[in-house]
């Protein structure tokens, strides 16, 4: 069901979601069902990008763009469908480069675009916009900052990696002693973040990875006082204890965080209004309750779009 008429009867006025990758794109999905992509801000986070073979790769907005725009590998849940690897064999069996993370022929088209136009000059914003344009997405799609932010893995056994080096090369095995987001601290939210955040009528915490996808967007100075006198609603990523995917539960701890529904909401306590759990931590309601925040308890697991666009109403009629 497009959005039509009849849901625009129940209408929620300006809406901004915070947003990492997979989850949050699957989540976007429905969101757009129930609410006008005309009256939506999607604000993505960019502390997992990377350079690879000079070409610069923003994961989280490409997962917004392909999955919204119809061109993602649905299993996979990032990267494009129907994928081939006729460049990366060639960069790898040729020219010996490594290819511990690969970019697809179809994938690297995104970031050849993105790469010369920041080589010409233009912003991360102006790229995106581009981009976002390309695959017809109805809302505006802003990366968090246009300067480089850098989430960086310090591991127990004294290495300083790139996000990606942790969880992809190393499969997100070496224990986490710190999370940091080099840069931020200089790093100012792009043009129209914080007035987006501040003009919102519901700002929506997706059910993204607390601490590598979240993490960096509420670290971006600013973002946090913003959101401050925002009507913020979140839904948790976490169900029954459980990461619904990625490595989360890797991560928490390194923040002194249980991973749980409960334990993501009392990281963002002062934030929220609201906070949407799985119909299975029903039993702990009433601890998200005692931090202040109302709960909604539905299904949370993004099956199809309907249960995605279910959520995501309930999201929006809490608090
Ligand atoms: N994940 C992998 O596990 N292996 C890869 O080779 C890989 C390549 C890749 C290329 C482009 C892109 O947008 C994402 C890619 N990912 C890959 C996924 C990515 O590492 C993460 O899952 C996200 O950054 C976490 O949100």
């Amino acid at each position: 069901m497009p959005y039509d008429a009849r849901v625009r009867a129940a209408d929620h006025g300006r809406v901004v979601a915070l947003a990492g990758g997979v989850g949050a794109a699957r989540f976007l999905r429905g969101l757009v069902e129930v609410v006008d992509p005309a009256n939506l801000v999607v604000v993505g986070n960019t502390g997992d990008d990377l350079t690879r073979h000079g070409l610069r790769v923003c994961p989280d907005l490409d997962t917004v763009c392909y999955t919204l725009g119809g061109g993602v590998h649905r299993e996979q849940g990032w990267g494009r469908e129907g994928e081939r690897f006729t460049v990366a064999d060639e960069l790898a069996d040729r020219y010996g480069e490594d290819r511990w993370f690969t970019l697809g022929d179809r994938d690297l088209a995104t970031h050849l675009v993105r790469t010369r136009m920041l080589a010409e000059g233009a912003t991360l914003s102006q790229a995106t916009a581009t981009i976002a344009r390309a695959w017809k997405l109805g809302f505006r799609l802003l990366p968090m900052s246009d300067d480089e932010v850098t989430t960086r893995i310090v591991t127990t056994d004294g290495r300083d990696l790139h996000f990606q080096e942790w969880w992809v090369r190393e499969r997100a095995v070496p224990d986490v002693a710190e999370v940091r987001f080099a840069g931020v601290e200089r790093a100012r939210a792009a043009p129209g973040v914080l007035e987006a955040v501040g003009g919102a009528d519901r700002v929506l915490l997706c059910p993204s990875n607390p601490v590598v996808s979240l993490g960096p967007i509420l670290a971006v100075p600013g973002l946090r006082e913003a959101l401050a006198d925002a009507h913020v609603v979140g839904v948790s990523p976490i169900v029954g204890g459980a990461v619904v995917r990625g490595m989360a539960d890797r991560l928490l701890p390194a923040w002194g965080v249980e991973t749980s529904a409960v334990g993501v909401a009392s990281l963002y306590a002062d934030l929220l209004d609201g906070w949407v759990v799985d119909e299975v931590d029903r039993g702990r309601a009433g601890e998200v309750a005692a931090l202040g925040v109302d709960v909604a308890v539905t299904h949370t697991i993004m099956r199809d779009v309907e249960v995605a666009g279910a959520l995501a109403r309930t999201a929006l009629e809490l608090g």
